[in-house]
């Protein structure tokens, strides 16, 4: 008899106790259909499954793990921080350090607030730029994520003259009715909203190379519009860079377009894989923070000294001369590989990365939007997802998700993704 599926039996058990047996939805392959893998342990490049099935790990906890699972540098840094205590609740020299690491990187900041996820920053950020110009309004872009605070989960109302629609239950119109969501990448839209709300508008909060409908990039035109409109009508540009930074390169996706936002929003990488998440931006908007101005903010964890070990230790091995070189040759191999493989099997596919984070479309176009990446056959995505699967690669498990190399993958794992994407392709049902 074959052995019993031990995912299947821990779903099951996982489902029995925890809402879709999982603590996040992206998680419980829903998108994709099938049973999602419950890891056991993970090093370097690889995961195994609760069956002890390697895979190569594209997703590295959706970002954080840039430089692989487990180096040792990072493990040696956190063991020796859990000896000191796991958290003070009280303020520590590492914080300030940490604080020091980010604000050398991003030339854009001046001052930054640790927390304990994006959603938690992107929120607080979302609240100063309200405090800090005394304004409701915000605008936000369809197909971009910034978490789940509630003025965020929203879907674009009917023209520009309405705002926003809730996109969850449990989140009262009211709250959603001072957001906007405009088309990403569309100057006219984004000119139109500003002559009707400008001087009520509080922020604009974009990613700039958007992750979250895969891999989007906002042109150059476009965010300078988004800048330029921004300034002209004081409303405060923050950049949504949890996924993006010190993921696209050693000064995030502001670093790449040569943009300066008011506030930046931070997350994933910075922690290392620890809950650790930070936003930030010129002293004059920070300070409006509490303890010292009017905008409350707080946590239990914020800066936690673990977390903060993490962050550290892995700032520190990113920012060694080469590492990005190294990790966006390796991650434009990969890209590079794949669309020579789906244009081999005559598969329609596209791709694009930037430093260690990549995006796919099964089409010849790049979308320039979410409507065009939601035209996606989502029965071949899922068919290139599962036939990956079972040939031991792991990419994101739903089609508007990226992907991420880290320093640890080799060319052999380079390698062996493309053939078995090239072997994938060849099944795929043909156009
Ligand atoms: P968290 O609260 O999940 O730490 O961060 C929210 C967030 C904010 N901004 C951006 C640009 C993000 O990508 C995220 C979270 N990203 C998702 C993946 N698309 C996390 C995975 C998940 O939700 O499980």
């Amino acid at each position: 008899m074959q052995n019993a599926d031990q995912n299947d039996i821990l779903f099951e058990r996982a489902r029995a106790v925890i809402p879709g047996g999982v603590n996040s939805p992206v998680r419980a392959f829903k998108a994709v259909g099938g049973t999602p893998r419950f890891i056991r342990r993970a090093e370097g490049a690889y995961f195994w499954d609760a069956n002890d099935k390697r895979y190569i790990d594209y997703i590295g906890s959706w970002g954080p793990m840039i430089l692989g699972h487990g180096h040792p540098a990072v493990v040696e840094a956190v063991q020796k921080a859990v000896l000191e205590g796991f958290s003070y609740g009280a303020p520590t020299e590492r914080e300030i350090e940490l604080a020091e690491a980010i604000l050398a990187l991003m030339p854009s900041m001046e001052m930054v607030r640790l927390v304990s996820s994006g959603t938690e920053a992107a929120m607080s950020a979302l609240r100063l730029a309200r405090g800090a110009t005394g304004r409701k309004h915000i605008i936000k872009f369809e197909g971009c994520y910034h978490g789940h605070a509630d003025a965020l989960l929203v879907k674009a109302g009917s023209g520009l003259a309405t705002f926003g629609h809730p996109t969850s239950a449990g989140v009262p119109p009211e709250v959603t009715q001072h957001t906007l969501v405009l088309e990403y990448n569309n100057i006219a839209q984004l000119e139109e909203a500003f002559a009707l709300h400008g001087n009520d508008i509080a922020c604009l909060m974009i990613e700039a190379i958007a992750g979250n409908m895969n891999f989007v990039r906002a042109t150059p035109a476009f965010a300078a519009r988004c800048r330029e409109l921004c300034t002209q009508h004081g409303a405060l540009l923050v950049f949504d860079e949890v996924m993006t930074g010190f993921r696209v390169g050693l000064h995030g996706a502001q670093g790449v377009l040569g943009i300066t936002p008011d506030l930046t929003v931070l997350g994933k990488v910075i922690g290392g894989g620890m809950p650790l998440a930070a936003f930030g931006g010129p002293r004059a908007i920070m300070e409006q923070l509490a303890p010292l101005g009017p905008v409350y903010q707080a946590g239990t964890l914020s800066g936690n000294p673990v977390a903060t070990a993490c962050g550290l230790a892995t700032l520190k091995e990113i920012s060694k001369p080469g590492f990005y070189e190294a990790l966006a040759k390796k991650t434009r191999t990969l890209v590079d590989g794949l669309k020579a493989a789906a244009a081999a099997e005559g598969q329609p596919f596209n791709a694009d990365s930037e430093g260690g984070m990549f995006g796919f479309f099964l089409m010849d176009e790049l979308p320039q939007n979410y409507a065009t990446v939601m035209t996606t056959d989502n029965a071949k995505f899922n068919a290139l997802f599962h036939g990956l699967l079972d040939r031991g690669v792991y990419i994101a498990p739903a089609l508007y998700e990226a992907g991420f190399v880290s320093a640890a993958h080799g060319e052999e794992d380079i390698a062996a993704t493309i053939e078995a994407a090239r072997q994938v392709f060849r099944t795929l049902r043909p156009l």
